[in-house]
């Protein structure tokens, strides 16, 4: 059985998307960060960095969205991969890395020093600087984004999952985003996948119960 470590809204919806778009049956284990439950010794002994997302998979226990993603598709669901050693799978790694080191990066660092840090630890002038590389950053994607479809043409990749859940964060952030990349956005959220995977983070939360 595979167990996805998860809190709502996190880069764990990244993982329950995907699974929910390979279709294979996974648990949902609710780490509660309201109750601290990421600093719990529970937690720490499936990721002794105290974050989400985590997955176990059998004996496997994985950390990192990315590498979680890459597994997951590897082994469940392959043709959300281009194949091994073409140039679209070498354009599908500068997809992952550009979006994970440039535009998640800068993004995330609004978003800690918005809210997400404590206060005493938050830089106001930070948040300037970071706003200015995201939009250098969302303006090379731009220009790899199509009208239509998806990154790599007419089927999805993991690429796009990661690609449009940091552009859904840079949405709630109040981060604007040039048109085309808000259409793609929007294109993406409409996918079933993501529709369900939100229903679980839903149905996950203690008071839903
Ligand atoms: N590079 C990691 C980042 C994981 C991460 O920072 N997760 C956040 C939630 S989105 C977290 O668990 N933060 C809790 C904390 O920093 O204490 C990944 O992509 O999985």
């Amino acid at each position: 059985m595979i167990t996805l470590y998860g809190f709502p809204r996190s880069r764990s919806l990244r993982i329950s998307w995907l699974l929910e778009e390979l279709g294979v049956e996974w648990q949902y284990s609710l780490v509660d960060f309201n109750k601290g439950e990421h600093r719990s010794p529970d937690f720490l002994a499936v990721n002794p960095a105290g974050k989400v997302p985590a997955l176990t998979d059998g004996e496997l226990t994985l950390l990192e969205s990315g590498a979680i993603c890459l597994h997951l598709a590897e082994k469940y669901g392959n043709h959300w991969l281009p194949q091994p050693g073409t140039d679209e799978a070498a354009r599908h790694h500068q997809l992952l890395f550009f979006t994970l080191c440039e535009l998640e990066q800068p993004l995330w660092t609004i978003g800690k020093h918005k809210f997400a840090l404590p206060k005493e630890l938050r830089v106001p002038q930070i948040v300037e600087t970071a706003a200015w590389e995201f939009a250098r950053a969302t303006s090379v994607i731009e220009s790899w984004v199509p009208e239509q479809g998806y990154l790599l043409g007419e089927n999805p990749t993991v690429a796009d999952i990661l690609l449009a859940h940091t552009l859904n964060w840079a949405h709630s952030f109040k981060t604007p985003l040039p048109e085309k990349l808000e259409n793609y956005r929007l294109r993406l959220s409409q996918r079933p996948a993501l529709g369900r995977a939100l229903q679980r983070e839903l149905e996950a939360l203690p008071d839903q119960k």
